[in-house]
């Protein structure tokens, strides 16, 4: 009892930087195992700051986080970064090949568990046609891929690794259509039976997220669904009617 499989709480949470601003202030939320959740509002709001505090990047000031019903700071760092995939909005690939990045030191990964991935979310279809396929050299930090094929492989390393919990940044500039309808795709895949944060700017992504959360100046000035949120004709109905 009182463990939850992907379950998030945060509690009376508080958090700030080196120069002690509150960038967090009393956020209070629990996520339910299987729900999604996505964080819109405008620069400078703490989205980012949240999904940072939840993969322990920090440790929240005041208040606390519980993940599956347990205080977070009683589990190891370990513990938690693996029950977490997390896409970054500029991932971070290494120097290596496509295979390796995807694999990410899961040297019990098959090429089959690799393929099987990266076909989840649709990456496959521009792996394959590099001359190396899977073994296709990426450069330095990635530097050969764009943005959005970053983002499709650090997708199906998040589905690799079969984690509880799935967070996204999405990337804002420089994806094309086509990539953008993959990543798409391959974000609903992972999304099925998990607890996702997604930090949306895509209003598909938005529209089917279970609860949006609009982030400012540290606190949630309106929480619920699409439909809901436009009815309200508040901050959310202002930033995506426009
Ligand atoms: N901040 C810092 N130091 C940092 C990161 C952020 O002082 O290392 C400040 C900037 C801002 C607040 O914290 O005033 C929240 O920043 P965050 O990056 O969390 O905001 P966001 O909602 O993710 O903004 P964006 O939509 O631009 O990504
Ligand atoms: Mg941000």
């Amino acid at each position: 009892p009182g463990t939850i499989r992907g379950e998030i709480q945060f509690e009376h949470m508080y958090f700030w930087y080196e120069d002690e601003l509150p960038v967090i202030k009393d956020l209070n939320l629990t996520i339910q195992h299987g729900e999604t959740i996505a964080l819109v509002g405008s620069t400078g709001g703490g989205k980012t700051t949240i999904v940072n505090l939840l993969c322990r990047f920090y440790e929240p000031k005041r208040g606390r986080i519980l993940i599956g019903g347990h205080d977070y700071t009683d589990l190891s760092l370990q513990a938690i970064q693996s029950r977490i995939g997390v896409v970054l909005q500029t991932p971070h690939l290494f120097s290596g090949t496509i295979r390796e990045n995807i694999a990410y030191g899961r040297l019990k990964a098959s090429q089959q568990d690799i393929e099987a991935a990266a076909k989840l979310v649709g990456a496959d279809h521009f792996i394959q046609r590099f001359e190396h396929g899977y073994d296709e050299q990426v450069g330095e930090g990635g530097v050969l891929l764009s943005v959005g094929q970053k983002q499709l492989i650090s997708l199906a390393r998040a589905v690799l690794s079969n984690p509880e919990i799935f967070i996204m940044d999405e990337a804002t500039s420089s994806v094309d259509t086509l990539t953008e309808s993959m990543i798409q795709k391959g974000m609903e895949a992972i999304m099925q039976d998990r607890t996702s944060i997604i930090i949306a700017h895509r209003l598909s992504t938005i529209k089917t997220a279970h609860r949006i959360l609009v982030i400012e100046d540290g606190q949630i000035a309106e929480m619920g669904n699409h439909a809901e949120l436009l009815k309200l004709k508040g901050k959310y109905y202002n930033l995506y009617t426009r």
